[in-house]
C-alpha cells in the first residue's frame, strides 16, 4: 500500500506506541513525516530512523502552541492520535486533575489540531484526518468513566466533523482499537510496572503495528473512497469488559 506524491503526515504523540508506529507506517508507505509530542529526545531518535521527517515538540493541550507550530503547514495526513488515561477507579474516588488531563488532551487536543489543520485542508480541497478514538469510545466499562466519556467525545467530533467540513475533498476516519500493547497502562498506573504489565496477562492484545497496519490502509484508498470508522479489537477481546485469558 504506497501513497502518491510523498505527502506530508502529521501524527501528533509520535514519541511512543500507536503514534511511533504510525509514523513509521507512513514513512515507509511514502510520506514525508513530521513528528509531534512533547519528548524531543524520543522524536529526534525516531526522525534519525525515518530520513526527511521532521519534528516539533507540541504540547496539544495548549490551543496557541498547536495552531502556531501547524497553521502554515500543508499537511495531506493529520494522525491526531496523543492522548491519555490517567486511573481506573470508581468517579466518586476521583482526581479532578486527572480528569482535567484527559479531557484536555484526548479531547481539547483534537480540537486544537483540527482547527489549526482544517482550514488548509479544506482550501487545497483534500487531506486525511485520523482519529485515534477508542472500543472504550463505544462501550464504557466499570472504572473508564472519563477517559471513556472522551473517546465518547472523540467519537462525537468525528461525526461532527464530517457534518462541518464534509463534501468538500477530505475525509474523515476514526480508528478505534480495543486493547493496544504500549505505554498506555504505564501512562494510566503512573509507571508501575506490574499494575501495567497485569492489564495484558494471559491475552494477546493488538501490537501498535496493527493499528499502524488499518491506518495505511485508510489513507491509502482511493480518493473518492473514505473508509470512515475502523474498529479493530484483539481477537480475545469480545467487549469492553470481556477478554479471554489463558
Ligand atoms: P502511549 O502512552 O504509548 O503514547 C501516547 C502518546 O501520546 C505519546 O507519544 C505521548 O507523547 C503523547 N501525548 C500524551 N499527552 C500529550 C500531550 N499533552 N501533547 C502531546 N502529546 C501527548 O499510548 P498509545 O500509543 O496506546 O495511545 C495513543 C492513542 O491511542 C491515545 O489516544 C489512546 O487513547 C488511544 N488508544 C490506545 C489504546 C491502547 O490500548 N493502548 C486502545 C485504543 C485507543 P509525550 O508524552 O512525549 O508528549
Ligand atoms: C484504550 C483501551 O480498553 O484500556 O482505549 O480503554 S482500554
Amino acid at each position: 500500500m504506497k501513497l502518491k506524491n510523498n505527502p506530508l503526515a502529521l501524527v501528533t504523540g509520535a514519541s511512543a506506541g500507536i503514534g511511533e508506529a504510525s509514523a513509521r507506517a507512513l514513512h515507509a508507505a511514502g510520506a514525508q513525516v513530521l513528528l509531534a509530542a512533547r519528548r524531543t529526545d524520543r522524536l529526534q531518535a525516531l526522525a534519525e530512523e525515518l530520513p526527511g521527517s521532521e519534528t516539533v515538540q507540541l504540547d496539544v493541550r495548549d490551543a496557541s502552541a498547536v495552531q502556531k507550530a501547524l497553521q502554515d503547514r500543508a499537511i495531506d495526513i493529520a494522525v491526531l492520535n496523543a492522548g491519555l488515561a490517567r486511573g481506573a477507579g470508581p468517579i466518586q474516588e476521583g482526581d479532578p486533575a486527572d480528569w482535567d488531563e484527559m479531557l484536555d488532551t484526548n479531547v481539547k487536543g483534537v480540537l486544537h489540531c483540527a482547527r489549526a489543520v482544517l482550514p488548509g485542508m479544506l482550501d487545497r480541497k483534500r487531506g486525511d484526518m485520523v482519529l485515534l478514538g477508542s472500543v472504550a469510545g463505544r462501550q464504557v466499562y466499570p472504572g473508564g468513566n472519563v477517559y471513556n466519556a472522551s473517546k465518547f467525545a472523540v467519537h462525537a467530533l468525528y461525526q461532527a466533523l464530517r457534518l462541518d467540513a464534509g463534501g468538500r475533498g477530505v475525509r474523515f476516519t476514526t480508528l478505534d482499537p480495543g486493547m493496544v500493547q504500549t505505554e498506555f497502562a504505564e501512562v494510566r498506573y503512573r509507571g508501575d510496572k506490574d499494575q501495567a504489565k497485569a492489564v495484558y496477562d494471559g491475552m494477546q492484545p493488538l501490537a501498535p503495528e496493527d493499528v499502524a497496519d488499518a491506518l495505511v490502509y485508510a489513507v491509502t484508498r482511493p480518493a473518492h473512497v473514505n473508509v470512515g470508522e475502523i474498529v479493530l479489537w484483539p481477537t480475545c477481546q469480545s467487549s469492553t469488559r470481556d477478554v479471554a485469558r489463558t
